[in-house]
């Protein structure tokens, strides 16, 4: 096993456990314009509409659970890091499937659905079910401050230090079920590879970054994450 690995999920994994992706045909960017849902400018103008949205979304949450990719990934951390390995598990994902499967060393960079962050004193809690325009924080008690803790365009994801110093040390960047369409994480196996890393990409049809990785392998999450974990720790 190579010493550090860093692994980039992104919608793909959780499409079998029946959450959207959001470029595929029928995708959520493809039913919904993100400039009017996912920007600072969208929840300054429409703040309802944008509640609703990610309300509706993270009462999607509840029915669902992590599929044989997610639960793969865990039993590769607890492996590696058995050897002595490094591990970061990096998701653009916003759903919680990593987190009820168990993964330890996980970094959330578009932020998480099941949280919601207040405006004005930046404490950041578990969401409730409905959030509102007229809800107060729990902490500093004002009301009309909260908002989902969900990374929107325009906006710096979360943990870039961490995440890129990972990246800089990297011997194994594995991605998995992204389209390597939104920036920065679209450039994290650029980086990994300039830092000397093996790249893999696994996902179910070629993307416009496969170019830059040393292996593709095409294919389902559930087949090709359990079939590529039980080589590496087998
Ligand atoms: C930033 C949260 C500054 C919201 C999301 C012009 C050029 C380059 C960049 C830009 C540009 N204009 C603007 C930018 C920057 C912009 C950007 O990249 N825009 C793109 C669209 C051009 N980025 C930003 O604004 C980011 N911030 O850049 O800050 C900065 C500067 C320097 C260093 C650091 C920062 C912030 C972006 C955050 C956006 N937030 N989500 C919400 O969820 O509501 S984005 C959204 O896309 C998703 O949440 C997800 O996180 C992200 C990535 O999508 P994927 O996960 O890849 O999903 P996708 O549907 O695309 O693909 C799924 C793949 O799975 C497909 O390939 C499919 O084949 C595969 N698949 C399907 N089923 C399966 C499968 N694979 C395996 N098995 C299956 N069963």
């Amino acid at each position: 096993m190579s010493s550090n690995l860093v692994i980039l999920t992104g919608a793909g994994i959780s499409a079998e456990s029946g959450l959207g992706t959001f470029r595929d045909p029928d995708g959520l960017w493809a039913r919904f314009d993100w400039r009017e849902l996912a920007t600072p400018e969208a929840f300054a103008a429409k703040p309802e509409e944008v509640h609703a949205f990610y309300n509706a979304r993270r009462a999607g949450l509840k029915t669902s659970t992590p599929n044989a990719a997610h639960h793969a990934l865990v039993e590769l951390e607890k492996a590696w890091i058995a050897r002595g390995g490094e591990f970061l598990l990096v998701t653009q994902n916003v759903d919680d499937l990593h987190d009820k499967a168990g993964s330890e060393r996980l970094v959330h960079m578009h932020g998480e659905l099941s949280k919601m962050r207040c405006e004005h004193c930046g404490y950041v809690h578990d969401a409730f079910d409905e959030i509102t325009t007229d809800l107060p924080c729990l902490n500093c008690r004002r009301a009309g401050g909260l908002r989902p803790h969900i990374v929107w365009f325009g906006e710096m994801p979360m943990e870039m230090d961490l995440i890129f110093d990972q990246l800089g040390s990297c011997d194994l960047f594995v991605a998995i079920g992204t389209s390597g369409t939104v920036y920065p994480a679209a450039g994290f196996s650029q980086v990994a590879k300039e830092a000397g890393a093996r790249c893999i990409e696994i996902n179910l049809e070629t993307t416009d970054t496969s170019p830059v990785f040393d292996e593709v392998r095409n294919g389902q999450a559930t087949q090709s994450v359990p079939a590529w974990v039980a080589e590496m720790v087998g």
